[in-house]
């Protein structure tokens, strides 16, 4: 096909075809460019099909229905003003006070982050998100915002799915102009499991803002305030808003739990609003905040700060709807809800089933509930195609209000125990994550601190030891990395100070430190880091990518690896992504606009003695032979 491009292009046929010609005529390739992607990307169904998505069973390919879009939608005025355009056009105290003047509920649609980050171990693509964006911001123009970033979102796009996550950044930016879009920053642990240098952290704020994050929902896992200050200012510095979160451990009604107190929320709040905070995020990501407990803490939160509160639950006990009537009884500003189909159990409250428990409220949420319940047929088809990641929490959960463990934790913990063969001791791990908790001081569980009690948790059972074990025995075990790490202060200081005897176990002789880590950590050379990269890669990095390897090194450079390999699979339908093909189907992929490659599989062949087997395609109608490695 080249040779055929050469020979009849028109500067070929004038006979001014000089040596640089080729080099100087990009057109020339175009043709091999397709074929090479189409290779790329048969390359990547050969070995889904043969051997298997990572982590789930390689089980037949189920048909599907293409999902339901919405039919009708009642559409405002174009003239509409949306919490963004005030953004745009008036500035982050505009949107405060914006919200401070709305008398009804305001919402926030957790569909796009959280909702299957709880739900489906956060394995949603972005094609499944784009698809349905648009309609979403026409349905519903109402919402404060979108959260659809950050959290384990991040990680997970690059280590899952192949994808970029930056690009599902740029590309929602793109289809929802009007909304503004949220994500979830862990403070000085940024978006991945450890502290990061300042100076990461500035970069990376102002590169999510620059390309289209609006509201950054910044926390710390153990609430401890210096290691959220940076991140504010730098948010504030970009001109967006800056919502800082509390979260939400022990039980306010339990005079038991003495450690955190309304006072000590109350303190934090204020706080928080000293350090520049626009709004102030209640954030219950085990929703463990009983309806009576949030009365009385979304009450006395709104007598002792003049900033927006917005609370963030998870449904697992089965009382999210609860608590949300009782604080916005008590005032609660925003609440954070999920799609019908993506709420419940782990995941957010419904939206849809809150409009119905607020209605001829005084406070009820203005939308079209019509709307939403169309959009919600496509999350009804689309999350058939994730069955594989469900948790199996299909009933309310009252366990939760012992265990404490994370929403967005729990199918990641799950997926862990299973990867050591703990699938069948998930009770005693939930258990156990109870009585780490306590050994640990009772400490605020939220990545990463959750994460260390989780890897603690699984430690134990799989190592068969109790709690006495490990104060009797704990010198001679080596306890895990990221146990060690917590112990060391690298996590920043849990209230009331880490347990002395467990330290001193855990550390066996070496120094904790008490300072904010970020304090310590040595500023990164961008530039030189840029260049590393460049060789790695053999390619200009962007600053995205820079930023990711610097999160992520391992993880990045995987995703390029792959990437090489397989080309761009987001292109793939999900049901190929995961299972590949069928003998027999067909499949288009658009791989870009104009360009779709059909894809026929004829045939896979018996291995040979060494595990190869060739897949016969038709590709665009001509036969191509793929060789892949059986790992069965
Ligand atoms: C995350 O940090 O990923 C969370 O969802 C915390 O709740
Ligand atoms: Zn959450």
């Amino acid at each position: 096909p080249f040779m055929q491009n050469v020979i009849s292009h028109p500067i070929f046929l004038t006979g001014e075809a000089k040596t640089t010609f080729i080099d100087t005529s990009p057109e020339l390739f175009k043709f091999s460019k397709v074929r090479d992607r189409g290779n790329k990307t048969m390359k990547y169904i050969s070995n889904i099909t043969v051997n298997g998505f990572p982590g789930i069973e390689n089980a037949e390919k189920k048909f599907y229905e293409p999902a339901r879009k919405p039919k009708h939608l009642v559409l405002l005025d174009e003239g509409y003003k949306s919490a963004k355009n005030i953004l745009d056009q008036q500035g982050a105290d505009a949107v405060v006070e914006w919200v401070n003047h709305s008398k009804e509920v305001l919402l926030t649609d957790t569909t796009f982050r959280d909702a299957h980050q709880s739900l489906l171990a956060t394995r949603v693509r972005t094609q499944d998100f784009l698809a349905i964006a648009e309609e979403t911001e026409k349905a519903i123009p109402q919402l404060f915002s979108s959260e659809m970033w950050g959290g384990a979102t991040f990680d997970v796009a690059y280590r899952f799915l192949n994808e970029d996550p930056w690009e599902r950044l740029s590309k929602l930016r793109e289809k929802m102009p009007n909304t503004l879009l949220q994500m979830l920053f862990r403070g000085s642990n940024a978006v991945g499991y450890q502290n990061y240098p300042d100076n990461v952290i500035e970069a990376f704020i102002q590169q999510a803002a620059k390309n289209g994050i609006d509201v950054f929902r910044i926390f710390d896992s153990l609430n401890w305030i210096p290691q959220m200050e940076k991140s504010i200012q730098f948010v504030r510095d970009t001109g967006k808003i800056a919502e800082a979160a509390i979260c939400y451990t022990g039980d306010i009604n339990d005079p038991a739990r003495d450690k955190y107190t309304v006072e000590y929320y109350k303190q934090m709040a204020k706080e928080l609003e000293n350090q520049g905070a626009h709004i102030i995020a209640v954030k219950d990501m085990a929703g463990i905040l009983k309806p009576q407990a949030a009365y009385r803490l979304i009450s006395e939160l709104k007598a002792s700060v003049d900033l927006p509160i917005h609370l963030h639950t998870h449904d697992t006990s089965g009382n999210g709807i609860f608590t949300y009537a009782s604080a916005v009884k008590a005032g609660v500003d925003i609440v954070d809800v999920a799609m019908s189909a993506m709420s419940g159990a782990t995941s957010q409250p419904s939206m849809n089933s809150l409009y119905y428990a607020l209605l001829d409220a005084e406070r009820c949420p203005t939308f079209n509930i019509e709307n939403a319940q169309q959009i919600n047929h496509y999350w009804e088809d689309v999350r058939t195609r994730y069955s594989d990641f469900e948790n199996g929490v299909n009933s309310p959960q009252t366990e939760v209000y012992q265990h404490e463990m994370p929403g967005g934790q729990y199918t990641n913990l799950q997926q862990q125990a299973k990867a050591v063969g703990l699938e069948n001791k998930w009770d005693d791990v939930k258990e156990m994550y109870a009585v780490v908790n306590q050994m640990f001081g009772d400490i605020v569980k939220v990545t990463p601190s959750s994460k260390v009690v989780g890897d603690m948790a699984l430690f134990m059972v799989q190592n068969k030891l109790t709690e006495k074990d490990v104060y009797e025995k704990g010198m001679e075990i080596d306890f895990p990395e990221s146990v060690i790490s917590l112990f060391m202060g690298d996590l920043g200081q849990p209230t009331g100070g880490f347990p002395e005897k467990l330290q001193k176990i855990v550390l066996k002789g070496k120094q904790p430190i008490t300072v904010r880590p970020g304090s310590l950590a040595k500023s990164v050379d961008f530039e030189k880091t840029k260049k590393e990269l460049a060789d790695k890669i053999g390619q200009e990095p962007s600053n995205e990518d820079v930023l990711s390897y610097i999160m992520y090194p391992e993880v990045f450079l995987d995703y390029r690896n792959n990437y090489e390999q397989f080309g761009d699979v987001t292109v793939l339908d999900t049901v190929t992504f995961f299972h590949g093909m069928r003998t027999g189907e067909s499949i288009e992929v658009q791989i870009e606009k104009g360009k779709t490659l059909i894809i026929k599989l004829n045939q896979i062949g018996e291995p040979d003695s060494e595990g190869n087997r060739i897949i016969y395609f038709d590709l665009n109608g001509q036969g191509r032979e793929v060789v892949v490695k059986d790992f069965s």
